[in-house]
């Protein structure tokens, strides 16, 4: 089940509202990467608490561990990891792709040697299929060939490039026929692909366009293309599919990539910078990007953002008045410098509040139609710096 509304336009930018099994999701919006069943170091109800409305999966890790049996024992992925909103969950296809020189590829699908023990494991779109059907997953991912940028210094051909699209032109069919089959309840999205090459891309989406998916995801960006190549992928691209279908941008990216992403039809961002970056202590905020474990930070007593209402940042207010969290960046720096586990877990929730609260900002300006004026601040206020 997928239902999909516009609720308002400006320029090539949506606002959506979308209707998963799980429950409604209001676009655009950025989704946390839950890769093994969990936003590292951050729960469930500290997700609810920052605003998140739909965390991805993997399929491949979850495939590894902890294992099919155990995913069924619990009726799918939502019980298991007790997130009771919607869930998206990437194929396997660029999981598989990052394991470089461990897979061998065919028509038929991907031969790799598991990560986790050393067993031959095989993957196609069909077991794809059957596993996210096990996860029941509201949003479900084609399995796809992540075009490469370049490989070993080699960088992609068109030939090389065509090759690859078709392949997952031809995995999308696939896909479809085991999904119907499997009487899946969930939706299925296809993924474009077509490498650095608009013509590419355009046969692509046209052929996933004619296969009617309720929606589209853009895969084969951010893969360690010069920005100028992403950028240029990002005006082609979005606009092109159909108006009235969900988009998702795969993988992407900084916070001013997500801006310029709805700037150019995108709904549906999902990316580990947040929380990754977090876990390396790269902070970011509203007036540029912080390096906590920078001596400067040893004796300051700010937030690590005056204008952030997350607990790392301002706390929350108790019932009787007093306010638990609400950290000095002195704190901050302290806790990463003893590596304290706590570091990790404060700098994920201010990052992660950091992307969503961008997202609502841009969803409540595209509401009053003044997206455009929203960016232009938002762009000179991350420029300013810390
Ligand atoms: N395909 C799939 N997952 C992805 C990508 C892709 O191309 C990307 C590209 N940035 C991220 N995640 N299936
Ligand atoms: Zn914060």
């Amino acid at each position: 089940m997928l239902q999909f509304e516009l609720l308002a336009t400006e320029g090539l930018a949506r606002r959506g509202r979308l209707t998963l099994n799980h429950g409604v999701v209001q676009t655009p919006i950025f989704m946390p990467v839950g890769t093994y069943g969990t936003v590292k170091g951050v729960t469930p109800r500290s997700l609810e608490e920052m605003g998140a409305q739909i965390i991805l999966g993997n399929t491949f890790h979850l495939w590894m561990r902890p294992g099919l049996d155990v995913l069924q024992q619990f009726g799918g992925l939502h019980r298991f990891e007790q997130w009771n909103k919607p869930i998206l969950t990437d194929s396997g296809g660029f999981q598989v792709w990052s394991l470089g020189e461990m897979r061998r590829i065919s028509e038929e699908g991907v031969k790799f040697a598991s990560p986790v023990n050393g067993d031959r494991l095989f993957l196609t779109p069909e077991i794809s299929m059957q596993i996210q059907r096990i996860l029941n997953s509201d949003i479900v991912m084609q399995f796809d060939e992540c075009t490469p940028y370049e490989t070993k210094g080699h960088r992609t051909t068109e030939a090389e490039a065509r090759f690859s699209m078709e392949l997952s032109r031809r995995w999308a069919l696939r896909c479809q026929a085991e999904f119907q089959r499997l009487e899946n309840p969930n939706a299925l999205f296809g993924i474009v692909q077509g490498g650095m090459f608009e013509h590419l891309r355009q046969e692509s989406l046209e052929a996933l366009v004619e296969m009617d998916f309720p929606g589209y995801a853009i895969g084969g960006v951010s893969v360690g293309e010069p920005k100028e190549d992403m950028l240029r992928i990002m005006a082609h691209t979005p606009q092109r599919l159909p108006a009235h279908k969900p988009r998702y941008l795969m993988g992407v990216g900084t916070p001013e990539d997500l801006v310029e992403g709805v700037a150019q039809g995108v709904d549906l961002f999902d990316c580990v910078m947040p929380t990754r970056n977090a876990r390396n202590g790269h902070l970011f905020t509203r007036f540029g990007d912080l390096k906590i474990r920078n001596a400067r930070h040893r004796g300051d007593e700010r937030p690590l953002d005056e204008t952030c209402g997350c607990y790392t940042c301002r706390g929350v207010t108790n019932a009787d008045g007093t306010v638990s969290g609400g950290f000095s960046r002195a704190y901050l720096h302290h806790l990463e410098r003893c590596g304290e586990m706590l570091a990790p877990m404060l700098a994920s929730i201010h990052n992660l509040h950091f992307y969503l609260d961008t997202m609502r900002q841009i969803r409540e300006a595209l509401d009053a139609g003044r997206f455009t004026a929203w960016a232009q601040a938002f762009r000179e206020d991350r420029r300013r710096g810390v």
